[in-house]
């Protein structure tokens, strides 16, 4: 605890629990209210203090280190706008369960609401999105307020990480003079030890998470059910656990079910047992006919609902007992059909499950897999080696080029949807991340940078060009970020997500470009020139490989919206026509 006046004190005994709780990492945005707690977190050992400039992008930088390494981040800023800037992140981190500490500096309540500059109502600014707010108020150096902002740590903490959904807490702390840590003498009255220094080594009130190891009820009912089932399905969405990957291969295995994966799941690449995974469920349940050959009765849904339009309606459109399988508190269910939702540890039902089907495994879902060979031959012949660039055959070049321990973080819009759609299933063991809470597409060059600053990982962000400009300034950050990033940005000159919709047959041409197309003719060059990156623009995908290896660069990919609703077409026509010789 910095004893030098009332603001160090609690601004420190703050920090401390924040640290004995865990907290590793803190993105600062400066200003001038927020100066006790800026310096209360730059002085503590063991937290890691980013400072960037722009609110909105240390927010999404923020989300994106505590999505990668699973662990909460804080966030400071001063009072007035800054903390609004934070909202597009903070409702991101909502939607995905991402756990965040926003820490907004505010003026004290006699300098609120009667024109003192900087200053709004940060009150429950982001209503319904965060799982905690508190006024911290204004409060003396003495033992109750010391242990008050020990307290509130504490409690923040473990609402971050989620009881039981993890997400955003706002904490809004009010300081008055003076904000520099200037001596006042007599200032810090407190005299109980556990005010002044809390536990030795621990925080002053450790939270036990709560335990969701499945019943062996639980898991009997549904393996016989799993057993019983004739047509089962295995869906795996978003998720982070590198953990599942052994399990749901040997339930997939013992049961006979396919493995419907998006690459997210982290299920459709890595080391483990791949042999029932199916990549290609987008192109292939776009044919009606094998759609309807596959109608399933059972469906067991692991991690978010994937974004494939034609495998929700497909879902959707199905009988099928569907069980959600969700520990994390959400709801995560938009075709309102699950029959049930578990709140239960995913690996351990897996495993439970597998362990009781395993003495009758059953054969393999041959019609899936069957399936998936013809689709990923076809896949293969088009965009494989030496194919011309385009959307679809960049994603699988991507695929190839991955390596063991890369970490890849893409963006919403036909970046997410075409690598779900054509990555094929590879042995590199890569955490591929996105922000599809919300589909937005800000801030998703922070959360890559974020993400490769937590963990480390060589990160490739593959953004589109509307994205890339979206945040633009999100680059600023890479000057304090050794790790390689690589932001591969798909440039088609607007938002090529739109000529996939209605909106283009109905507007006339100009319209649709004025208004969604959106040509915004950002040179990708000069954007890396602003932030002396390393540019190169990708005149062939065989030259992927080389352009990644070069380490933190932006790599260009120019493409062309007007002929990719066509190719993706036609990929779509050739896998039809090869299902329809298997017939
Ligand atoms: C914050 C936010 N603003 C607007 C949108 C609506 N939107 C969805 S996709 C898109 C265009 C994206 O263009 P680009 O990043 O170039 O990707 P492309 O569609 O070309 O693949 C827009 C504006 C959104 N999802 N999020
Ligand atoms: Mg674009």
């Amino acid at each position: 605890m910095d004893p030098t006046n009332a603001n160090t004190a609690l601004a420190s005994a703050f920090v401390e629990e924040l640290a004995r709780g865990g907290l590793r990492h803190a993105v600062v945005s400066p200003g001038s209210r927020s100066t006790p707690l800026a310096v209360a977190l730059w002085r503590q050992p063991e937290i890691e203090v980013t400072v960037i400039v722009d609110e909105r992008s240390a927010a999404f930088f923020a989300l994106g280190a505590a999505q990668a390494s699973g662990a909460p981040v804080a966030l400071l800023c001063t009072s007035g706008s800054a903390v609004a800037n934070y909202h597009p992140a903070v409702c991101e981190a909502d939607e995905s369960a991402v756990p965040l500490l926003v820490l907004s500096a505010d003026r004290p309540p006699e300098l609120r609401g009667i024109g003192a500059g900087q200053t709004i109502d940060q009150i429950k600014l982001f209503g319904s999105s965060v799982r905690w707010f508190c006024e911290v108020g204004t409060h003396e150096a003495d033992d109750g307020g010391l242990l008050h902002y020990r307290s509130v740590a504490c409690r923040a903490l473990a609402a971050a990480r989620g009881e039981t959904r993890p997400g955003p807490v706002h904490l809004n702390l009010p300081w008055r003079e003076p904000l520099a840590p200037v001596p006042v003498a007599g200032a810090v009255s407190a005299t109980d030890p556990l005010a002044l220094a809390g536990r030795e080594g621990r925080p002053l009130t450790a939270v036990t998470r709560v335990d969701l190891e499945p019943s062996s009820f639980l898991l009997d009912e549904m393996a016989a059910h799993i057993g019983d089932a004739i047509a089962g399905v295995i869906v795996a969405g978003r998720q982070l656990d590198p953990e599942l990957r052994e399990p749901l291969a040997h339930l997939a295995r013992v049961s006979g079910f396919p493995i419907l994966a998006d690459p997210t799941s982290q299920l459709r690449c890595g080391p483990h047992d791949r042999s029932h995974v199916v990549a290609a469920y987008d192109l292939l349940l776009r044919d009606e006919r094998f759609a309807r050959s596959v109608v399933p009765d059972l469906v067991l849904r692991f991690g978010e609902m994937p974004t494939s339009k034609p495998l929700r309606a497909w879902l959707a459109a199905s009988d099928a007992s569907e069980i959600v399988i969700d520990p994390r508190g959400g709801w995560n269910e938009p075709s309102n059909g699950a029959s049930a939702i578990l709140r239960a540890d995913p690996t351990e039902l897996a495993a439970g499950w597998a362990a009781r089907l395993e003495k009758e495994p059953r054969g393999t879902p041959e019609d899936w897999l069957g399936a998936e060979r013809v689709a990923q031959a076809v896949i293969e012949t088009e965009l494989g080696n030496a194919a011309p660039i385009s959307e679809p055959a960049l994603h699988r070049a991507l695929g190839a080029a991955h390596r063991d321990g890369d970490l890849v973080y893409t963006a919403s819009s036909m970046p997410i949807r075409d690598q779900e759609a054509f990555l094929a299933s590879d042995p590199a063991d890569v955490l591929f991340l996105s922000n599809r809470g919300t589909n937005g597409i800000d801030g998703l060059v922070s959360s890559g940078i974020g993400a490769a600053h937590a963990t480390g990982r060589p990160t490739t962000i593959v953004t589109g060009d509307l994205g890339l400009l979206h945040d633009l300034g999100g680059l600023a950050a890479l000057r304090d970020v050794s790790t390689p990033v690589r932001i591969v940005v798909i440039d088609n000159d607007g938002g090529g997500i739109f000529h996939f919709l209605p909106q283009e047959g109905a507007l006339d041409s100009e319209e649709f470009e004025a208004l969604l197309g959106t040509p915004r003719g950002v040179d990708a060059a000069k954007a890396a020139a602003l932030f002396d990156l390393p540019h190169r623009r990708l005149e062939s995908l065989a030259d992927l490989p080389e352009a990644l290896a070069v380490g933190t660069s932006l790599i260009e990919v120019r493409t062309d919206r007007s002929t990719n609703v066509a190719s993706h077409r036609h990929l779509q026509e050739r896998v039809q026509a090869a299902l329809a010789q298997l017939r």
